[in-house]
């Protein structure tokens, strides 16, 4: 496979400014015709047209209405005859496809008797001859014909225009786009499908109809997706005064889908997971998952649509910038500061245990690469997440309304085009002229070229002569595939001080006068730099990074005493949560590096791992009434095996999972008391919302559930698993019956078996909650090496099917990606379950194979013998023969 690099941009060769499709849909030959207007690109040299094609067959190319002579190259069509100069001239061609065998979902594809497309990144090839790229921008027109009674509803992007009656019945249905497009965000949907409506009146008072489409019996699970597509809109005009700009916006609902939804104009395009909810079968994540969503399809209405892509190596810029979109919007309806922090928290667990160990691993790569060989392979969570941080640090150095005056101008200048990521910098820097952002641009926008997480390094001394204390922070970047050395970056880094004993002091750098702020935002830029604070009266905490200022890894050397006070007293909710994590890590990481194996605790033994200290600072969060529910239950919940496992240089797998359970077990008997108060507290009153105030409080008593469940499991108390599962059987919502039947499992209790029999005949007709059922098994905790073969067992079930993506991530990625403990066995068998499964994958669906084939990127970080197992299940992969460019560059990546 060659690799496609972005210093060889160039642009298209023609435009096509409109395209007139008409679709003969059938589930085994559908057929396509395309006409197109096409013009000669006047500002690059004259050269033959080039269309991209996959998996099509062709009947017939005309030129003006005349046969033209063409050929073909590497899948592309290509035309040498073109009339000559610069004139427009229509180009005809019909192919067919055969939607019923595409098991890849990209392009045209059959799911539950429907047609659903997927043409970003590259699907609409699949559709028909094009230029498939985004900076190709054109004015669509739709025909869609099929069967009246199979397919009853026939939609496309944009507004309905006409439709009727066929002979043989059939029926058609035509739509037109009003703006144009590049052709990923083309869509169609065919289907017996059933939709909820709502006619809005925006601020602007416009009217519109909103549609949210999914099969019959789905209707009763949409009214949560339609309140965040209403809330998404309002919020869109309120905070960037951005309106909906079209008279129908849809949505429609798909079990099949690669990833989680697409943004086509006008009609976006979701995985069943993200739109269908209720609160019998959804949980408070679900819920939340579809709000955020919901949310992020709908801004990209105008990141993405309005403004594109020049190419793929700008996908960040569409991407990040609407993940920070997504973040904001769910931060405003969650409210209230503390809700704001459990979210911000949130995204950067993800961060930190995605994003961060992508980018020490052999797939990293700047926001904005520089190469790729397969662009499916690089939707991932540097595109996505880091990008979204990138763009949040540019709000923080311009403020809020300085951000909303930068967006304001990037839409004045490239409404309507397809742009870079340094237009968008460009932009929100012009609208600042004083920030610092526009003070350091050219730096700044190391952010988008090189990758690696960089590492701040933090001291402090305090100088009692001169009541003064001089912070020192340093920054380096690891070298990463192809770049050896990196350049500074700008880091923008919150910081606060507090005394000994908890108080926030007021800030005054020297030289600078008393403005009584009790924080403030350094903006590192050199490799070391020192600030000096003065008029202080003894050595102060260091409260760095609040509210996680930049994408950074933070190293300072805290005393217990020091983290201890941040976790009690800082007025950042986020460094409050992060002392806890400090905490942790350091009692997980002396645990693991000691030589004796943690000893199994006793119901009445003292906490030996965590200690009386970090024991009572948990004891006393949750405890402490001024704290919300959600904020406990981040600040109770210990590192992950995967987080911890990145900050070691060698990884145990096993030992690491060991002492974690440990320390759970720890905290589950020491707070046993605690744990039992926070149950009886936090039970729900009155019906179920889904608001993140009554959701926090049933997070922390699903917890509480779960320590009491694992505290049993040692103290042979039959009560709590005896409560757990009457809370499974009586649960008026899923989230109280999941976290009921998720402790169950987690402590291994008997009564776990006879509840996941009843929850799956209770739930057989529910895809998504079967989904949770798999999930939950293949991620339970190992014992004793029994997870491997549960999930081949649970392959063998007849509710199991490998075509349906959410089906195989329930089992094969929960077992793989998230299961660190099963997953890492001493026999390898873990590891050639995984190989098995990429190469079976592949065959099916290249881009789901190419994510799993992902489960070992960090590889090389393991202590023998998995190290070795693990190159040799990469290796066996990568000799096979066949396999797709997405595999293979994954494969190839990890082994290099
Ligand atoms: N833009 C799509 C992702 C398309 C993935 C193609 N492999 C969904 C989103 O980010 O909103
Ligand atoms: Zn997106």
């Amino acid at each position: 496979p060659v690799a496609i690099r972005r210093e060889d941009y160039t642009a298209p060769a023609y435009w096509i400014d409109s395209v007139e499709l008409t679709f003969d849909l059938d589930p085994a030959k559908t057929r396509v015709l395309n006409r197109m207007t096409l013009r000669r690109n006047a500002d690059v040299p004259a050269q033959p047209l080039r269309l991209h094609g996959e998996d099509l067959n062709l009947a017939r190319v005309l030129v003006n209405g005349q046969g033209t002579s063409f050929k073909m190259d590497g899948g592309q069509l290509v035309l040498e005859n073109l009339p000559e100069g610069t004139d427009a001239f229509a180009l005809e061609i019909f192919t067919t496809c055969a939607p019923a065998k595409n098991t890849k979902l990209m392009g045209l594809y059959v799911s539950n008797d429907s047609f659903f497309t997927q043409c970003e990144a590259e699907g609409f090839r699949r559709i028909t001859y094009f230029l498939d790229r985004p900076d190709v921008m054109a004015s669509y027109s739709v025909t869609l014909r099929a069967d009246k009674t199979q397919y009853p509803v026939l939609l496309s992007n944009g507004n309905l225009v006409d439709s009727g009656d066929l002979e043989d019945g059939r029926h058609f249905a035509k739509w037109v786009d009003p703006h144009k497009k590049p052709c990923y965000l083309f869509a169609l949907v065919a289907g017996k499908l059933v939709a909820r409506e709502q006619k809005i009146r925006t601020r602007a008072g416009t009217d519109h109809l909103l549609q949210v489409y999914v099969r019959p019996g789905d209707l009763g699970k949409t009214e949560h997706a339609m309140n965040s597509l209403m809330a998404s809109i309002a919020w869109d005009e309120a905070r960037f005064g951005l309106p909906l700009d079209l008279e129908r916006f849809m949505i429609v609902a798909t079990s099949d889908f690669n990833m989680g939804a697409m943004e086509n104009k006008g009609l976006n395009i979701f995985n069943t997971k993200y739109v269908l909810a209720s609160e019998a079968t959804a949980t408070d994540t679900d819920f939340a998952n579809i709000e955020s969503v919901v949310g992020h399809e709908y801004f990209h209405n105008w990141t993405g649509n309005r403004v594109t892509c020049r190419d793929w190596f700008q996908l960040s810029l569409k991407e990040g910038l609407t993940v920070f979109r997504d973040q904001e919007f769910s931060m405003d309806l969650a409210g209230s500061p503390s809700a704001r922090a459990v979210k911000r928290i949130e995204d950067v667990r993800v961060l930190r245990t995605a994003q961060f160990p992508e980018d020490a691993g052999p797939m990293a790569h700047p926001v904005r690469p520089d190469s790729y060989v397969e662009i499916n392979n690089f939707y991932t969570v540097t595109i996505y997440e880091k990008g979204s941080e990138v763009v949040r640090m540019q709000h923080n150095l311009v403020g809020r309304d300085g951000f909303a005056k930068g967006m304001k101008l990037y839409f004045e200048r490239h409404d309507g085009q397809a742009v870079t990521c340094d237009d968008f910098v460009q932009a929100i820097a012009d609208a600042n002229p004083t920030s610092p952002l526009a003070q350091h641009l050219p730096q700044f926008k190391r952010w988008y070229s090189q990758a690696g997480t960089p590492r701040v390094h933090a001291t402090g001394v305090y100088d009692a002569a001169t009541r003064s204390y001089a912070l020192t922070l340093s920054q380096s970047c690891p070298a990463t595939p192809g770049q050896p050395t990196k350049e500074p970056f700008v880091i923008p880094v919150e910081l606060g001080l507090l005394s000994a004993s908890g108080t926030p002091l007021p800030l005054q750098q020297a030289g600078e006068a008393a403005s009584g702020a009790t924080s403030q935002v350094l903006v590192l830029t050199e490799a070391s730099q020192t600030f000096t604070f003065t008029n202080l009266d003894a050595a102060p905490v260091p409260s760095l990074l609040r509210n996680f200022s930049a994408p950074v890894v933070l190293d300072i050397d805290y005393t217990d005493a020091e983290l201890l006070t941040l976790l009690a007293h800082d007025t950042d909710a986020f460094n409050r949560w992060e002392a806890g994590q400090r905490l942790a890590l350091r009692i997980a990481i002396n645990s693991i590096a000691a030589s004796a194996f943690p000893e199994s605790a006793t119901a009445t033994s003292e906490p030996k791992i965590l200690g009386t200290a970090f024991v009572e600072a948990m004891r006393a969060v949750l405890r402490n009434p001024a704290l919300d529910a959600a904020f406990k239950e981040l600040v109770l919940t210990l590192p992950s095996e995967t987080y911890i496992a990145e900050q070691l240089d060698v990884v145990d797998p096993q030992r690491i999972h060991a002492v974690r359970e440990a320390m759970r077990t720890e905290l589950a008997l020491a707070l046993r008391a605690d744990w039992e108060w926070a149950w009886e507290q936090h039970q729900n009153t009155g019906g179920y919302r889904p608001d993140s105030v009554s959701a926090g409080r049933r997070a922390l008593s699903g917890m509480a559930l779960n320590m009491l469940c694992i505290a049993a499991k040692t103290t042979g108390d039959a009560v709590w698993p005896g409560k757990a599962y009457q809370r499974f059987k009586d649960a008026g919502n899923m989230t109280d019956r999941f976290n009921a039947l998720t402790a169950l499992v987690a402590s291994g209790h008997d009564l776990a078996a006879p509840a996941l029999a009843r929850f799956h005949t209770l739930f057989k007709d529910e895809p998504l909650v079967i989904d949770k059922w798999f999930a939950l098994q293949a991620g339970a905790p190992d014992r004793g090496g029994n997870i491997l073969p549960i999930v081949r067992q649970l392959m063998q079930h007849p509710d199991f099917s490998l075509k349906n993506p959410n089906r195989a991530r329930s089992v094969i990625f929960s077992y793989c990606n998230a299961n660190p403990g099963a997953f890492h066995r001493q026999d390898a068998g873990g590891y050639v379950f995984w190989s098995e499964r990429v190469i079976e994958l592949d065959a099916i669906n290249p881009q789901v194979a190419a994510r799993l084939a992902r489960a070992l990127d960090r590889w090389k970080k393991l202590a023998d013998p998995w190290r070795t197992a693990a190159r040799e299940a990469i290796a066996r992969v990568a000799a096979r023969e066949g396999l797709s460019n997405d595999v293979r560059e994954v494969v190839n990546r990890a082994l290099s």
